[in-house]
């Protein structure tokens, strides 16, 4: 029987979030640390100094994901995964992440503290670019692992034409490293993520813990409308070709069509026409956009309604309009029975929780391709998130570790 687990210590994590929160972009609003900028490397050699404080051995792979170990005290075996990510959207909130990642150090030091030696090794994990990128793609640090980032994403361009292979290489990353990161499938015994719910539903039914029962798929899509550069004074309202009006309905479509599925969602990003002068008819527009859903079936039935709507609002302006869509992902199902362990745990904690789905996409999709992967959430207040004013209470963090403490004591002596 392994020795009692102490309580977390909330004022230790409300240090580590403080200290974190200070490495943000300061020319831009809120908490702004996306990849690939100087900040973002910075706060991940501030979060390795804090792995390497407690007995984590440290190591960051060839896809730049930070890893400390602790190793188990039994013969080899599978390894417990925990952790998150500390980047965040451009604009972002200080939990997004943050808390999975400074969670799971919070519950080493726990496990430490308490005299509890694990079988297993347990790898606590900042996975590296988790937000989706300027290539349209996310989780990459996780994908490596999973063996799922493949040519056809590291072939993808950016808005310039830069490939994703170029960018990893300009911040010394070689793409021929990537296969060396992957995990094999029996390597991991189960993972388990701490974050967030970034929505209300927690909140509104006063539960101050959530265990996932799936995960939204996501597909992202970019669309390029080419019409006719005219003088806007001159040229009639019947005899243009405006792309950027093409573009403007087709966001429209988006808004129909994300409101039509089981939890669907469908959001645009960003829409650019060019010129950008307003006494030029615009002779080109992109557009990038997303859908979710917890629905395999309805991205088909989305992505036919979107190229339709993309000829649709083309055509009627005689402008050429094409679509690109980067590689999807599907919903993704935690595993039933770590779920249940995971919810043993918490009721051995005294406490309650509520099993939700979740809108937003996390590296656990791709963790769940190793193996048995679960999710335990945190209330957010107002259901807010990927904004300055995300917040979750420190009362809510401690619990919340102390129920990812507990899960990895019950997933130790584990066998599924
Ligand atoms: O976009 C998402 O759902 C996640 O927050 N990266
Ligand atoms: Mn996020
Ligand atoms: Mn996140």
């Amino acid at each position: 029987m392994p020795a009692p687990l102490r309580q977390p210590e909330p004022q230790r994590i409300q240090q580590d979030l403080q200290d974190l929160a200070l490495l943000r972009d300061p020319d831009l609003a809120g908490w702004s640390r996306p990849t690939f900028t100087g900040v973002e490397r910075e706060s991940r050699r501030w979060v390795a100094a804090r792995m390497r404080a407690t007995s984590l051995d440290v190591h960051v792979d060839g896809i730049g994901n930070l890893i400390g170990v602790l190793p188990g005290q039994g013969a080899g075996g599978k390894a417990i995964v925990v952790g998150s990510h500390t980047d965040t959207v451009e604009g972002g909130g200080r939990f997004d992440g943050t808390v999975g990642v400074l969670g799971a150090l919070e519950a080493v030091r726990l496990l430490e503290e308490s005299g509890i030696k694990l079988r297993h090794d347990l790898r606590v994990v900042d996975y590296f670019n988790e937000e989706p990128n300027r290539f349209g793609l996310s989780c990459l640090g996780s994908r490596a692992l999973a063996s799922n980032l493949s040519p056809d994403h590291l072939a993808t361009v950016d808005e310039d034409g830069a490939t994703l292979a170029e960018a990893l290489q300009s911040q010394g990353l070689d793409p021929a490293d990537i296969p060396a990161c992957a995990w094999s499938a029996n390597e991991v015994l189960a993972s388990l993520e701490l974050h967030i719910e970034q929505g209300p539903i927690l909140e509104q039914q006063g539960a101050g813990l959530g265990v996932v029962t799936a995960i939204a798929g996501i597909a992202r899509l970019r669309a390029v409308f080419k019409g006719r550069r005219d003088h806007a004074g001159t040229r009639p309202m019947a005899l243009r070709q405006d792309a950027g009006c093409a573009a403007a309905g087709t966001v429209l479509a988006i808004e129909a069509i994300g409101s039509s599925g089981a939890d669907a969602v469908g959001t645009v990003g960003e829409i650019r026409f060019t010129p950008e002068a307003t006494n030029v008819v615009s002779e080109e527009a992109l557009l990038t956009a997303e859908f979710r859903s917890s629905d395999a079936g309805w991205f088909g039935l989305a992505r036919e309604q979107l190229e339709q709507a993309v000829e649709r609002e083309s055509r009627r302006r005689g402008v050429h309009g094409s679509v690109l869509w980067l590689p999807p992902e599907p919903p993704t199902a935690m595993d039933p029975r770590l779920s249940e362990l995971i919810g043993r745990s918490i009721a051995g904690l005294g406490h309650d929780f509520l099993r939700l789905y979740s809108g937003a996409g996390h590296d656990a999709v791709q963790l769940a391709r190793l193996g048995p992967a679960g999710m335990i959430f945190l209330p957010s207040k107002d259901g807010r998130s990927h904004t300055p004013e995300e917040w979750t209470d420190l009362a809510d963090i401690a619990l919340g570790v102390h129920a990812l403490a507990a899960s990895i004591v019950q997933i130790d002596g584990w066998e599924p």
